[in-house]
């Protein structure tokens, strides 16, 4: 182990405290979104399409406006013609990016199973759903399509006039003729096509809204299920609404679990607040599971045909990636970006690949739109080098672990700038490899799988590295390569006069636990109790400004803007304690929450003691004001790249095709550890997704464009019964730009899984010639690569 595994000591920052938010979540005493009561309150529920593809020749609402407890009903047109923006516009822009207006409620014609058609305001939440039926809508139907590559490829009436070939955009990362002379030089080529299903996120919590308009003051409140909620106020005031900013206030009270779904800045909420706008009252929306199903963003859904190029001693010299990427119906906010920059800039994983080129065709379909899910864009990207990795270790007749090794970026080369793109902050890579394979025992698994061969059993064994791009920043990059916010986050660190100390800050958790890992952050700059530290996330009113929580920036970023504050508000009380002790501010030390003046610690001061006195005493340092709270924006340097080896072994039942899934080791790095035991449930949470897209999930529409994975007994995520005991390691390379040295882990997991268990169950087909099987893989698919009959 080096010596960043022992980091100088720590009173709780490290520590694996219980998490302070469980006991109200787990007692039912939590307050979500549909749990917020407010007197007179309407309940809406939206009438959705039905077919793929069709053009509206008439809506009649009439029969529903006539029912008993309707309070309105309201179609697109009404939307569009109160004269509000009407805009869900999309967060991140590509050159030519084609960018079709994206409406509240469809006007023209619906182009996927659920798009909203029209909104019914009732008394209660069933009258309101009754009514729906009675709404009669006129379609004439047209021919859809819900591949990416057939949408582009074959001659379908496009999806939106704007993008006749249904392209919403044609990216191209790194250097072409870079890459077709390593392939021209290179001994051996070997390739592999891959389609990445879509996945559908499925959080506990199905999204919901609560809109208050208040006419007198014009101002909107808006409770809702949001990983973002400033981005949500400053989309809904622009793009939508047409409301300022200072006149909305967003507020996510607990959210339960979003796995990227909840970033989004959807159609629903925005109507709700329409309605509440239009009718004075408030308004409820909550989606049914099955309309979370094909209105939640999905993830995912790519078509790759990938090559690798290397020599006969194992060494990458380039790779070639093309893939079609579906983004649904419509652009939503990080849909662009996903499979585009996210995805490309990944692609070296934890090699030193000299040649990379990738492009990318984001294609229109009729389906529900696609962005960011866990993992979003580097799942992807590593899957495909690591598919590459065991296919060009079978060209090589190598070891697939040996190959990996040969590759790795090598713990001297950081700053590491890939031929994707990016430089990577810091790793010590063959440090995490050995680590997994040891524990799993690698060279012995191999000696057994090849004893086992011999009495027709057939084990695998799956290794994968990932690197992970996590806490986009800086925002002048962001902004450079067209996303329309930047990447820092910011947060307010306030004393109170007793000595308790508030953190606001703009992240907004689902689940992740940062009101503890956050209090252990500032309690261990502050020197303070963390029962005396509260946390404060997702109320647009209560905190400034934010960014919220996604791409695993939380920790780093978020973080990072809670220890400067901290570290600031510790400056000023030292000050205060410099004046006090009558020293000077530069012999005054600070241990343990105390200050004193060196070598004298007889004499201190608690910082609770300052605190009092910044508010309540008379004699401050001249000139300086009152208080003892600090406001700091964190514009990181370059994102954080936690990296980590996972290993999983399987053994296959040849009669039946089915995988059991024996062992899965996890050695993860995500820098600094904040809460090892947040941290190990983050990486359990994310590997069960993994397995999850390697082995049960994928969303399915019938020839009609129908979904056909639509509910909890169709879409298959796994039961803790699916899973293994995992066994979890860690590393620690601190990043070395981070105020606190930490990286993120919430995707990390996520993103090693589902190559790793692929890995290992073509590895357990190597004696029936399998290179790949696309995920999901069912017994079936199994069984018919052993030769089993269709
Ligand atoms: N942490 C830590 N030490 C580190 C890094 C992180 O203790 N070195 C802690 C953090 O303080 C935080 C948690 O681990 O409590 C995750 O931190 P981070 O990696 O910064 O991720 P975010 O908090 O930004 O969460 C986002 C990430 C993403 S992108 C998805 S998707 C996801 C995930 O987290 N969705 C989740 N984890 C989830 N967990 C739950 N329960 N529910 C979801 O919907």
């Amino acid at each position: 182990m080096s010596e960043s595994d022992h980091p100088a000591e720590k009173r709780v920052f490290g520590e694996a405290i219980e998490r302070d938010e469980d006991v109200p979540l787990l007692t039912g005493e939590a307050t979500y979104t549909d749990d917020v009561q407010l007197q007179g309150t309407a309940h809406l529920a939206i009438r959705r399409s039905d077919h793929a593809h069709a053009r509206i020749l008439e809506i009649d609402t009439s029969a529903a406006e006539a029912m008993d407890d309707v309070v309105a009903v309201y179609t697109g047109a009404d939307v569009e013609d109160s004269g509000v923006p009407n805009t869900i516009p999309t967060a991140w822009m590509l050159p030519g990016l084609v960018t079709p207006q994206y409406r509240m409620l469809a006007v023209d014609k619906v182009r996927h199973e659920g798009d909203g058609i029209a909104a019914v305001v009732a008394e209660t939440p069933q009258a309101a759903r009754d009514a729906l039926a009675a709404i009669e809508v006129e379609y004439e139907e047209l021919e859809h399509v819900t591949d990416p590559v057939e949408s582009v490829e074959r001659d379908v009436p496009p999806v939106h006039e704007e993008a006749e070939d249904n392209v919403a955009f044609d990216f191209e990362l790194g250097d072409a003729d870079a890459v077709d002379e390593a392939f021209a030089d290179a001994d051996r080529v070997a390739s592999v096509d891959l389609r990445q299903p879509r996945l559908i996120p499925n959080a506990m919590e199905p999204r919901t809204a609560l809109a208050d308009w208040d006419v007198a003051t014009e101002k909107l409140r808006l409770w809702m299920t949001s990983q973002n909620p400033h981005l949500h106020r400053m989309l809904l005031s622009a793009g939508t609404l047409g409301i300022p900013e200072n006149k909305i206030q967003v507020i996510a009270p607990e959210v339960g679990g979003g796995f990227g779904s909840k970033i989004y800045h959807y159609p629903d909420e925005a109507v709700t607040a329409w309605c509440s706008m239009q009718l004075g009252r408030p308004v409820k929306w909550k989606a049914s599971r099955m309309e979370g199903y094909v209105t939640d963003c999905h993830g995912r859904d790519h078509t790759t045909s990938a090559e690798i190029a290397v020599d006969d001693d194992g060494s990458v010299r380039g790779i070639r990636v093309e893939t079609h990427a579906g983004l649904g119906a419509q652009l939503s906010q990080f849909a662009t970006a996903t499979p585009s920059y996210l995805y490309s800039t990944i692609l070296s994983g934890e090699y030193a690949i000299p040649a990379i080129y990738c492009r990318v065709i984001g294609a229109f379909t009729n389906t529900t739109p696609v962005d960011a899910y866990r993992g979003a864009g580097r799942s992807e990207g590593i899957y495909v080098i690591e598919r590459l990795m065991d296919v060009a270790a079978r060209e090589l007749e190598m070891d697939p672990a040996e190959l990996r090794r040969t590759n790795l970026v090598s713990p001297d080369e950081f700053p590491y700038e890939t031929a994707a793109a990016v430089i990577y902050d810091s790793g010590e890579y063959e440090r995490a490899m050995d680590k997994a394979l040891e524990h799993v025992g690698y060279d012995d698994l191999r000696d057994r799988q090849a004893e086992l061969r011999e009495e027709g059993r057939y084990l695998g064994i799956g290794v994968a590295n990932f690197v992970e791009s996590a806490g986009l920043s800086p925002s002048g990059l962001a902004g450079d390569l067209g996303a329309q916010a930047g990447g820092w986050e910011s947060s307010i660190v306030r004393f109170d006069s007793t000595g308790t100390v508030t953190v606001l800050v703009g992240t907004a958790d689902q689940g992740q636990g940062h009101r503890t890992t956050f209090a252990q952050i500032a309690a261990e700059e502050l020197g303070v109790d963390v029962d005396d530290i509260d946390v404060v996330e997702g109320d647009t009113d209560q905190i400034p400004q934010g960014l919220g929580t996604y791409g695993s920036r939380s920790a780093s970023v978020g973080g990072g803007a809670i220890a400067r504050g901290a570290r600031e508000v510790r400056e000023k009380a030292r000050e205060i304690a410099a004046h006090q002790l009558e020293a000077s501010v530069d012999d005054i030390e600070f241990d343990d929450g105390e200050f004193h003046v060196a070598g004298a610690p007889d004499r201190s001061y608690h910082i609770q003691e300052i605190a009092a006195e910044a508010y309540l005493g008379h004699d401050l340092p001249e000139e300086m004001d009152p208080g003892l709270e600090a406001t700091n924006f964190y514009d990181p340097e370059n994102f954080t790249f936690p990296f980590g080896t996972h290993v999983a072994v399987v053994e296959i039942q040849p009669e039946t095709g089915e995988i059991d899934l024996e062992r899965y080791v996890a050695v993860d790095d995500c820098g600094e550890i904040i809460n090892p035991m947040i941290v190990e449930g983050q990486v359990h949470g994310g590997i069960a997704q993994g397995i999850g897209a390697a082995l049960y999930e994928g969303a399915a529409y019938d020839d009609d464009g129908h979904l056909l994975t639509r509910r909890m007994d169709e879409y298959a995520v796994p039961h803790s019964t699916y899973v293994p005991d995992f066994e979890t390691d860690h590393t620690v390379t601190p990043s070395p730009h981070n105020p606190i040295g930490v990286k993120g882990v919430g995707e990390s997991a996520t993103i090693a899984a589902a190559p790793t268990v692929v890995s290992a169950v073509v590895d357990a087909l190597e004696p029936f010639d399998v290179d790949h099987l696309d995920m999901p893989i069912t017994p079936e698919a199994v069984w018919q690569a052993m030769g089993g009959e269709e």
